[in-house]
């Protein structure tokens, strides 16, 4: 077969950007080799639908034992006593448990996007906001953090069938075990939705929701480091004393409830390239190696934060428990699509984000969201925070200045030259 230049090239390209430029994007991160390896192995060829030892094709035994040590390694990482690594996103895990757990119509509560929720909690835009009722709630206008007395009224008032908390751009930890007693009040269920923490929470340095919440969605490639995927997690207590009726009256286990919602409820056949290169990636979230990493994306992230509030930029929250940290621009006469831009020109790459109480449009936005997991991966410590967040403000103090650009541009390159990406 004819080697397809068109799109190598473009891939060299891409690899370029990345190994080049600062990325500060909070979703992203760089997944090892032996993790791309696998995702991009003959795995991709099998078609496997079911579970491991019930599927509907042939030829499974070896996928078998691949998908349970994926299961086995993730159950071991978050202390799980059900695991679903089918998912082919977060997005399609929480797809998967709102089509477990309610009914066209039903109510839920979740925390707003534009104080840093994600769509999948209810926005209108998206399923959860078309096919059942959405309430939320948000964070204090004056202290940034979650606002768990509104959570609570709204919940009491509104009596939802399922919180929703977790989210996209919020630096703070979660009060899970408050959720739960709420929830307990009105007899809903509680998803966290642990996306972007979830490898800080893996290793101990955030709270825990498995022991609160029934059900526990994520992401794989995140702070997790894995191959782009999402899966769905039980904690201990739920596995076995949670049943969900179905619609004859009979009681099932919610997590065989769940492994139909999976498939064949919202999936066809699983990514098994995938689900190996999540067993990789669980394996290496379990080493020695990666607890050093995830104790430095925090180390990194609070010492960029402190770097950022020195230079009077405003941080929602004043501050940050784990890898990101979301910037409201307001005080610095530049929206969050100007500030990308002229980022992006000096190959710092971050994204524009709403900032609670936002009065631009989610095009434009006032503020900018940025995360260490990648930086991190990288190889980047805490003395070079500093460094990055005053090259971050030469750009914003002057974005359209593009000799300056170009200038900031050639310190970015320079710093991350010495630090290899995939050597
Ligand atoms: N797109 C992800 C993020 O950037 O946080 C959420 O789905």
């Amino acid at each position: 077969m004819k080697r397809d230049k068109l799109i190598f090239n473009l891939i060299e390209k891409e690899l370029d950007r990345q190994e080049t430029g600062i990325e500060l994007i909070a979703s992203e991160n760089f997944a090892s080799k032996q993790v791309m390896e696998v995702a991009g192995s003959v795995l991709t060829n099998k078609y496997a639908e079911g579970l491991p030892g019930k599927r509907y094709y042939g030829g499974c035994e070896v996928i078998d034992e691949i998908e349970t040590i994926a299961i086995d390694r993730a159950k071991q990482l978050f202390n799980a006593s059900w695991v679903n690594v089918q998912p082919h996103a977060g997005a399609q895990a929480n797809v998967a448990v709102f089509l477990a757990l309610l009914q066209p119509g039903d109510k839920i509560l979740g925390f707003d996007l534009s104080h840093g929720g994600h769509l999948t909690h209810g926005s209108p835009v998206n399923f959860s906001g078309k096919y059942f009722k959405p309430f939320f709630y948000g964070v204090d206008r004056q202290t940034g953090l979650v606002d768990y007395k509104k959570l609570e009224a709204v919940a009491l008032k509104e009596k939802p069938k399922l919180i929703i908390c977790g989210a996209s751009a919020y630096s703070r930890d979660w009060d899970y075990q408050f959720i739960r007693q709420v929830a307990d009040q009105i007899g809903a269920l509680v998803l966290a939705d642990i996306s972007h923490p979830a490898g800080l929470i893996s290793r101990g340095l955030l709270n825990d929701p498995l022991p609160y919440c029934h059900i526990v969605t994520t992401t794989t490639h995140k702070t997790l480091r894995g191959p782009r995927g999402g899966m769905i997690m039980i904690g201990q207590d739920f596995e076995n004393t949670l049943g969900l009726k179905t619609p004859k009256g009979d009681l099932r286990m919610i997590s065989s409830v769940l492994d139909s919602a999976v498939f064949p409820g919202t999936q066809g056949g699983p990514l098994e390239h995938i689900i190996a290169a999540k067993a990789v990636a669980f394996g290496e979230a379990l080493s020695e190696d990666y607890m050093k990493y995830i104790i430095r994306v925090k180390q990194n992230a609070a010492m960029m934060a402190k770097a950022f509030v020195d230079l009077g930029y405003q941080i929602i929250s004043g501050g940050t428990d784990n890898h990101l940290m979301l910037i409201d621009l307001r005080n610095k006469n530049i929206s969050g699509k100007a500030a990308e831009v002229a980022l992006g020109k000096a190959g710092i790459t971050v994204n524009k984000n709403m900032v609670p109480f936002d009065d631009k449009s989610p095009f434009v936005t006032s503020g900018f969201r940025v995360g260490t997991a990648a930086i991190t991966t990288r190889g980047l410590k805490e003395k070079h925070m500093e460094k990055i967040v005053g090259l971050i403000d030469e750009v914003i103090m002057h974005p359209e200045d593009e000799a300056h650009l170009k200038k900031v541009h050639k310190k970015v390159n320079e710093m991350m030259e010495k630090y290899p990406l995939y050597k």
